[in-house]
């Protein structure tokens, strides 16, 4: 993992492996849809991760040898045009895994998520192999792309690597279109003193994870040696759970002040259908996966952020 191809890069993981990367010395190409208006300290290409000649004219021009395909539409944004949501998250992933084949490039890390659970999924800890039902086309989207990896990995030596993250809270780099995202805009409310409107009920329980948690995980899980992962798809991987109840608390525990109104909309039902908790004994016993940081110093280093 020497130089890496970052797909999405101005998106809520994307900047943040990029400074992560930066900090290794490894060289890092970034491309984004997105114009890019901020100095990222890194090579940027403007560009559609459909474009699958430009993307390979990169790929060999710059003689990357890793890819973090980081692009999708979250779960909440996913609803608008599910169709979209589709060609979005599946055609970019066979067009990246098509590039793969041709430029030999093995190592590819592609994140999948907590939404590819479903109501069958026993959602009170859900485990490494549960019945997958999910309901959202975000989570029918992450589970198709998690069969997709398992299939080509076998089919073409491929060295696909994937984790089901929980929601992931940074605070420099946000998130948009998400179920998760009440998290950070509750803290950016207290923190601007501004009354917040919660869309998920106050006794929603999910899965959640600071962003240096999640990037560590990634490269962790990227640094394996092969011989020691026996989960072929994606990995479950945890941190800790709290409810916006409880975030408050947190908030209000912290010293800052905040008036929350909670009215659960349609992100609800998602939500319902996603884990309380989930058990990561896999990411632990094959490649020594430890969250670092509890919910309370996730949501204080947040807050001071
Ligand atoms: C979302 O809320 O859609 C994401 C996720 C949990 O995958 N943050």
């Amino acid at each position: 993992m020497n130089r890496i191809l970052i797909t999405g890069a101005l998106g809520q993981l994307g900047v943040e492996f990029i400074k992560y990367f930066k900090n290794l010395n490894l060289f890092v190409l970034a491309t984004d849809i997105r114009e890019c208006k901020k100095d990222i300290s890194c090579e940027f290409i403007q560009c559609d991760v459909l474009e699958k000649n430009k993307i390979s004219d990169l790929v060999k021009k710059n003689k990357i040898d890793t890819i973090f395909h980081l692009v999708a539409t979250l779960s909440a944004k996913g609803e608008e045009d599910p169709f979209k949501s589709w060609k979005l998250n599946i055609d970019s992933l066979q067009t990246i895994i098509k590039i793969c084949i041709k430029n030999k490039i093995k190592n590819v890390f592609w994140p999948s998520s907590i939404a590819v659970f479903g109501t069958d999924s026993e959602l009170e800890n859900v485990p490494q192999n549960p019945v997958l039902n999910p309901s959202s086309i975000y989570g029918i989207t992450k589970l198709a792309g998690e069969k997709l990896i398992e299939y080509y990995n076998q089919k073409f030596s491929l060295d696909i690597r994937s984790l089901r993250y929980p929601g992931i809270i940074s605070m420099s780099s946000k998130p948009g279109g998400g179920t998760t995202d009440y998290v950070m805009e509750m803290i950016d409310s207290a923190k601007n003193k501004k009354k917040y409107r919660c869309f998920l009920s106050k006794k929603t329980e999910l899965p959640m994870m600071l962003i240096d948690d999640a990037i560590q995980s990634a490269y962790q899980l990227m640094s394996a040696k092969k011989s020691c992962l026996s989960v072929s798809s994606s990995y479950n991987i945890s941190s800790f759970s709290i409810t916006p109840e409880i975030l408050k608390k947190q908030i209000l525990l912290n010293g800052f002040e905040i008036d929350v109104e909670f009215r659960p909309d349609f992100r609800q039902q998602i939500a319902n259908s996603w884990p309380k908790k989930i058990s990561d004994t896999k990411a632990k016993s094959d490649w020594g996966w430890k969250a670092k940081y509890n919910m309370e110093e996730s949501i204080r280093k947040s807050l001071n952020f």
